[in-house]
């Protein structure tokens, strides 16, 4: 579910990369939104040009899609493709907002897809609907789960899934929430590879690099990584031989990745998109900003994580840098500024709440959600988009504020979808909160590099 261009730059080439060994697989995407990749793809045999941007760029055709269903408009082929006992395994990449889960990690039944679902479940729009309806399915017919695998950035992504899952599932019937519990398995993952937007410049440099014209290729890091629980109900691929790590518990590389990698990205690109960078490449490569975000992930998130035999947080920090200052790569701080609400909580606002009751420094994650602020502000008064569900409440927020409003600062605070209450009751958070906002002044380029200081 979700084949957009991480799907297909990450998992499709684990796949892929099995295909000569383990001809059985293959892949059915299935688009929940719309039918774009459907339509790019259709016409080329749902072959794709994937370009590893590194020193030496190289090409490689993947074709381990077979198929892509668009969700809006061939709902039954995707809940009979669901129900088939040859779908052995589903993988989900659709993003955080994807998962419908409120600021606890429980299923938010207030979220209209949801409650649209509960209401008509056999007739399904949301991930976790589509899960549950084919599933009953699949007890209906004496065919047993398939495997799901949630590939998204969600601390404890499985598990938060399979939670998530059940509470809906009980909804429908307690026997199908038991039969879920007890025979499906839902294994954590940690994904990772950079992967920018494509945009025409990529396709254009597909064409002159390869003579192929590819409606949508997908370009990323050569660093790529896939460490998966090792719990398949029907069987998975020989994954090892691809470089995917299967592991019995993830949760430690989890915390490293979501939190040092998810969470300086989401701080340059808040901080870089003030100070006026448009990617990561040359928000990293000035000087106060790179500073910034090395002090921040080793004083202020390091102390939050623990460093195991075989991998150490230091080196690990120092890669991560080196992958920030790829110039190859473009990536687009405005694609990684998106969805805030639903990415903070867990890169940040986790942080923040654990450094809190250990009476630790809180001051440079403070500054990263101060920034956010003020980029949804001065966003709001120009009218320039913002991507984000909460984006309307967001806007008026901005815009509020922008017309002389002083109580921007609690109007954010007052998101519960966003801000736990435990924060919000925090005079040492509200403090430093508020005077991170105060550094950054009006959010120009100047105050963000005097904030940084
Ligand atoms: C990024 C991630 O857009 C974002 O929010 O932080 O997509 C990041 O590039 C990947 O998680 C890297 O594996």
């Amino acid at each position: 579910m979700g084949p957009g261009a991480f799907h297909r730059a990450h998992q499709a080439v684990y796949i892929d990369d099995i295909l000569s060994q383990e001809k059985d697989w293959a892949i059915c995407g299935v688009s929940l939104n719309s039918a774009g990749v459907k339509e790019a793809l259709k016409d080329q045999d749902f072959l794709y040009t994937l370009v590893t941007l590194d020193q030496e760029i190289s090409y490689r055709v993947i074709g381990s899609i077979k198929d892509i269903l668009v969700a809006p408009h061939q709902p039954a082929q995707v809940l009979s493709r669901l129900r088939d006992p040859n779908t052995r395994i589903v993988t989900l990449t659709i993003t955080e907002k994807g998962y419908c889960l409120g600021t606890d990690g429980a299923l938010d039944f207030n979220h209209p897809n949801i409650q649209r679902d509960l209401s008509s479940p056999s007739t399904p729009v949301s991930p976790i609907g589509y899960i549950v309806e084919s599933l009953r399915l699949r007890r209906e017919a004496g065919v047993q789960p398939y495997t799901v695998v949630s590939c998204d950035n969600l601390m404890e992504n499985g598990t938060r899934l399979f939670q998530a899952v059940s509470q809906y599932a009980v909804h429908i019937s307690p026997d199908l929430a038991t039969w879920i519990e007890d025979e499906a398995c839902f294994p954590r993952t940690i994904v990772d590879s950079i992967t920018p937007q494509t945009d025409d410049e990529l396709r254009n440099h597909v064409t002159s690099a390869t003579n192929i014209i590819d409606s949508w290729p997908v370009g990323r890091e050569a660093f790529t990584q896939w460490i998966v629980e090792d719990q398949f109900s029907l069987g998975r691929p020989d994954w090892e031989c691809a470089g995917v790590t299967m592991v019995g518990a993830v949760e430690v590389y989890a915390k490293a990745k979501l939190r040092l990698l998810n969470g300086a990205h989401s701080a340059l690109a808040y901080l870089g998109i003030l100070a006026g960078f448009d990617t990561v490449y040359e928000a990293i490569n000035e000087e106060k900003l790179s500073r910034f975000i090395h002090s921040m992930m080793t004083r202020e998130i390091l102390p939050t994580l623990k460093s195991t035999s075989g991998f150490d947080l230091m080196t690990y920090i120092g890669s991560l840098l080196k992958r920030f200052q790829n110039p190859v790569i473009k990536h687009k701080l405005v694609q990684i500024s998106s969805d805030g609400s639903q990415k903070l909580p867990i890169r940040i606002l986790s942080v923040i709440s654990e450094n809190l009751e250990a009476g630790r420094p809180i001051e440079r994650l403070c500054l990263v959600i101060a920034a956010w602020m003020q980029v949804i502000r001065r966003k709001a008064l120009i009218n320039s988009p913002i991507v984000d569900p909460l984006a309307d409440k967001l806007i008026a927020i901005g815009w509020r504020d922008a017309n002389g409003h002083a109580e921007l600062l609690n109007d954010f605070l007052s998101l519960e979808a966003v801000f736990p209450a435990s924060l919000t009751a925090s005079k040492i958070f509200r403090t430093a909160l508020t005077q991170a906002y105060r550094s950054l002044g009006s959010g120009e380029k100047s105050d963000a590099f005097k904030a940084l200081e």
